[in-house]
């Protein structure tokens, strides 16, 4: 099988470290696929991906081909299929969100027209680094040649979170749940949807119901606890491990790429993909969806029916993604 080109950004950092060894060891496309990889960072973060790629060689992986460093985001493109777009600007004190946004522009952008003009025709990107769903609109806007529906943000991790707090409260296996959706921002305002999830074929909110005597007692327990655990974890997992997810970030987008490559199979995941208006998402925005993928891309599902709790909820994270375009629109960025 011909090798495929990966490009990850902010490779020598903690989600970049965690990453770029379960790529190399044939987890993310499978054991039978030669990868190369690139490694895009600014220069203060050379030396950190450099001590990585010393220790990729010492793995000496059978699948990795090359791997070549680089502060070119050019260079680091060039023929790319798959792109993993890591490196971002994060907030810090005092920092207002256009501040933010703005500064995060001046890193997607750019990697938006050189992703344009140097990445492979079969390009797929995900946008990890924060603002994520913003960031892939700054990033797919700078790349007319590109398709929009080749650019998502992750919230794979979101999604992966909320089977985790569903398996532990109801005593039941990973595995066997099913159709949990992320909609929205990859923010505090995402909905975290069970509505259409199942656990071994069964509807989750009946499970719900058991587990908590009775509907009224798991609505709350999703309204008061699920949710906000789910859309708060990140902080959640800062306050305990002292930084923020690194290992549940990277295999998130492993399994993202992976599923967009090689298949959702049975049920769906959730991404952020490009809204052409479904579910009455504001079209043009990247907004988190149920999607299944045959192996060539994400696809929204269709036809699932939203209650009027899904509606408000949906409605208040694509205000805020809207909020988010409109500061960007504004910079004269997109
Ligand atoms: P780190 O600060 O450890 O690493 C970021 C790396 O990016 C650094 O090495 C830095 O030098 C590099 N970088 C900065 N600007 C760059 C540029 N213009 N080009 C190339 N490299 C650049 O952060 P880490 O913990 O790895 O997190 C990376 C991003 O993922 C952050 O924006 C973070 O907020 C975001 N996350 C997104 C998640 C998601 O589910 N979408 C979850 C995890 C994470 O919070």
């Amino acid at each position: 099988m011909d090798a495929t080109t990966i490009t990850v950004t902010g490779a020598g950092g903690q989600i970049g470290y965690a990453l770029l060894f379960r790529i190399a060891a044939g987890d993310m496309l499978g054991a039978d696929r030669p990868v190369r990889l690139r490694l895009l960072e600014i220069p203060q973060g050379l030396k950190a991906a450099e001590g990585a790629a010393l220790e990729l060689q010492d793995c000496a992986f059978p699948l990795l081909q090359s791997v070549e460093i680089t502060d070119d985001a050019a260079t680091a493109f060039d023929g790319a299929n798959i792109a993993m777009l890591v490196g971002a600007r994060p907030r810090t004190a005092g920092m207002e969100r256009a501040d933010l946004l703005a500064a995060n522009a001046g890193i997607f952008g750019p990697q938006g027209a050189a992703l344009n003009a140097h990445a492979a025709d079969d390009i797929r990107v995900v946008v990890v680094g924060n603002p994520a769903n913003t960031n892939a609109l700054i990033a797919a806007a700078a790349a007319p040649d590109i398709p929009g529906d080749r650019f998502a943000a992750l919230t794979r991790l979101d999604h992966d979170r909320a089977v985790g707090q569903l398996s532990a409260a109801l005593g039941a296996a990973s595995a066997g749940i099913q159709n949990v959706t992320i909609w929205g921002n990859h923010s505090a305002t995402q909905f975290p949807d069970v509505s259409h999830a199942t656990v071994d074929g069964r509807p989750v909110p009946d499970a719900l119901a058991e587990r908590f005597g009775g509907a009224d007692a798991a609505a709350s327990w999703l309204d008061d606890e699920f949710v906000p655990r789910v859309a708060k974890r990140g902080a959640e997992i800062i306050a305990v491990r002292g930084s923020s997810s690194a290992a549940s970030a990277a295999n998130a987008a492993i399994a993202h790429v992976r599923d967009s490559v090689l298949g959702t199979g049975a049920g769906w995941t959730s991404a952020a993909v490009l809204s052409h208006g479904e579910y009455g998402v504001a079209e043009g925005v990247y907004s988190s969806f149920p999607v299944t993928s045959d192996g060539g891309g994400y696809r929204i599902v269709d036809g699932l029916e939203i209650d009027a709790r899904a509606r408000a909820r949906i409605d208040a994270s694509v205000a805020e993604l809207l909020a988010e375009r409109d500061a960007v629109r504004e910079l004269g960025v997109i």
